[in-house]
């Protein structure tokens, strides 16, 4: 016998379901979500905790021609089981398989493309005033949680929806968590109306007598609505947003499918901007992911029995190796301040918040405010560290350039994720830091090759006296021995490893072990090539690399950026400012474009950024053009100083 999940292909077929059997649904959901996450990793108690609310909205809205916008888009695993993407769910998050967030190439339903957070109400916004526009009536509805209600975009979203008064409602899908327990004076507020639910019921009782009196009854009533509107700041729920425009609706049981459905179809007929506010649980229908709903926001594989996560014997993250190095030396500085933007798990800042409670500072989903107010502690004698994944610090350009590098202020930028981040996709790449950051005039950007390089850099940052920023990549490190000793890396100075005749690689970041590693395997087709650890994107190590330009004319740069501004591109502008216009080069990086999901290793095949890649890129190079004119004859080469070769460690 069929499943009721199997029944549905689409939104229509969802609708023939009896509403009685509309919580057996949602168990059979679960169930495939448990099922898949388990296999595939992805959101999962992000995911569990909508279940029914998803089921809802497509019972009453009707998709696609009614919008439907999901913010960050990490939740929407039901929307796509229900949506005609149950068969290929199982390829959730992997290569050429079905996305983890919405993708408007895979499908109608999916509104618009997101992942990261606070767009949702802007976007509605925009929908509902380009309907109005074509005087069509469909309903356009954000679903927004109330971490992600924090980002400063979502309240420019309301702020200006509540002025334009366009029909659009807006579902705030409270679970009181961001990824870990939500902060600010937002959750504080949204708690307070939580807490406050004695009150309505309390309310709707004295009315109910007052309307039972004969003749006065009524009276009573509204002398009674007088006075609350007196004291509503104090005890209505939602006041807040109702001073922003919008008719609150709420608290009302995110669980609870009839109670949901009743009220989607009283709002549906409503005009002007909506808040409902909708309580879940996050992990919903899974105790364990229920009980550590933190844990299970992303996760990787697991066991379903027991909970646990399938993880593989690996060497200690960039992550970890960050988050112990920054809390040793905050241990010798007292100056060190630890900010995120809601990653404190993420980006290892969790360590530093345990030993410095009162140097650390969780600010919410508010990638903007984390960097001006880094900005302004600087200004104040601290040393913030200001520790992101590079994907979110682009929300926070202006706030680099205009809060700290303009005044040169010390902040030092720890950014997790740079380069490829594998199943999250195009929206969470980090792949464009080096591009944005490298035009920014005092600001330093260095990236490791290994872990232990990763706690100088960390230590050369803090030394620094302007802005500062580490980039490394997301997961396990290469597995080097780790120095005790902290050393302040000398200001632009690169490291050769290797020494040939034929080729330069310039390799950056977690690059240079494949760039080396390809050395070898050329070395077998007789080309012999130096290998170079750039450390500094910027300042770049110009002295080294023009000698050896002059010395072998030909370079390869290597970088997991995109090309468009990169580290390659860096070395191409010094090239042609010093007039080294004859010197070969070959860039290896991401071209113009956005890259998909799926595991980092194929993608780094893909990409020829694994050593394979290299190697073969290079000896096509080396095809294509008799290797001895390789090099620029025309200029006298100067020695390089026997000290640049150092042994290979
Ligand atoms: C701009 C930005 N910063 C950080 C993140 C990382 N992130 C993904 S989901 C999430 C928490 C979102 O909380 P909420 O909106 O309440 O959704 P929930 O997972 O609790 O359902 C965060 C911080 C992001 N996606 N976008």
């Amino acid at each position: 016998m069929s499943t009721l999940l199997e029944r549905i292909n689409n939104p229509d077929d969802l609708k023939q379901i009896p509403r009685y059997d509309l919580p057996k649904l949602a168990e059979e959901i679960r169930e495939v979500i448990i099922n898949t996450v388990s296999k595939t990793g992805g959101h999962l108690a992000s995911n569990l905790g909508v279940v029914e609310l998803t089921i809802a909205i497509h019972y009453v809205f009707n998709a696609p021609v009614d919008k439907i916008i999901w913010d960050v888009g990490h939740q929407t695993y039901t929307h796509k089981l229900l949506t005609g993407r149950r068969e290929r769910f199982h390829t959730l998050r992997q290569y050429q398989g079905i996305s983890g967030f919405p993708k408007r190439d895979e499908s109608i339903y999916d509104t618009f493309n997101t992942g990261h957070s606070g767009t949702s109400i802007s976007v509605a916004l925009a929908l509902a005033k380009s309907r109005d526009v074509r005087c069509e009536d469909n309903s356009v509805i954000a679903v927004i949680g109330d971490g992600s209600m924090t980002a400063g975009l979502a309240f420019e979203g309301l702020n200006n929806g509540g002025a334009l008064n366009s029909d659009m409602i807006v579902i705030l899908n409270d679970n009181e968590m961001s990824i870990s327990p939500n902060v600010g004076a937002l959750s504080v507020h949204l708690n307070r109306i939580l807490t406050g639910q004695l009150f309505n019921k309390m309310r709707s009782e004295v009315e109910m007598i007052f309307k039972a009196i004969p003749r006065i009854g009524n009276q009573m009533v509204r002398f009674a609505e007088r006075v609350e509107e007196a004291i509503k700041g104090i005890f209505v729920p939602g006041r807040l947003f109702e001073d922003l425009g919008f008719k609150y609706v709420g608290p009302i049981d995110g669980h609870n499918i009839p109670h949901l459905l009743d009220t989607f179809n009283s709002v549906k007929k409503l005009k002007g901007p909506i808040l409902i506010h909708v309580v879940t649980k996050k992990g919903k229908g899974y105790p364990p992911a229920e009980k550590e709903a933190d844990s299970f926001h992303g996760t990787p594989p697991f066991d379903i029995k027991t909970g646990n996560f399938i993880k593989k014997e690996t060497p200690p993250s960039y992550t970890d190796i960050f988050s112990k190095t920054l809390v040793e030396i905050a241990r010798e500085d007292e100056r060190i301040i630890g900010i995120t933007a809601a990653m404190a798990d993420g980006t290892g800042l969790d360590r530093f918040a345990t030993e410095f409670p009162h140097r650390f500072y969780d600010v919410g989903i508010a990638e903007q405010h984390a960097v001006t107010f880094a900005g302004g502690m600087a200004l104040e004698g601290f040393k913030p560290v200001v520790a992101i994944y590079s994907t979110f610090l682009q929300r926070a350009y202006d706030q680099i350039l205009h809060d700290v590098c303009i005044m040169n202020l010390p902040v030092t930028f720890a950014i997790d994720r740079a380069g490829l981040v594998g199943e999250d996709g195009p929206t969470h790449q980090g792949l464009f830091d080096i591009s944005y950051l490298r035009s920014l005039p005092n600001m330093v950007v260095m990236a490791p090759k290994d872990e232990n390089e990763l706690r100088h850099m960390l230590r050369t940052a803090l030394d620094y006296h302007g802005p500062a920023a580490v980039r490394y990549p997301r997961g396990s490190g290469v597995g080097v021995p780790i120095d005790k000793k902290l050393i302040s890396i000398e200001m632009g100075i690169a490291e050769v490893l290797r020494d040939g005749k034929d080729v330069v690689i310039l390799a950056i970041g977690n690059t240079v072990y494949p760039a080396l590693e390809s050395a070898v395997q050329l070395e077998l087709d007789g080309i012999n090539a130096t290998v170079i650890n750039a450390r500094f994107i910027k300042p770049l190590d110009t002295d080294l690399i023009g000698k050896l330009a002059k010395k072998i004319g030909f370079i390869v740069t290597i970088e997991e950026n995109v090309l468009q501004g990169g580290f390659g591109s860096a070395v191409l502008e010094y090239l042609s400012e010093s007039g080294l216009t004859d010197v070969r080069v070959k860039r290896i990086g991401i071209p113009d474009e956005f890259v998909a999901h799926g595991s980092p290793q194929i993608i780094r095949k893909n990409y020829g950024l694994d050593e394979g890649g290299i190697s073969r890129i290079i000896r096509e190079v080396f095809e294509s053009r008799p290797l001895r004119k390789m090099g620029v004859s025309s200029r006298p080469s100067r020695e390089i100083p026997h000290n640049h070769f150092p042994d290979i460690r």
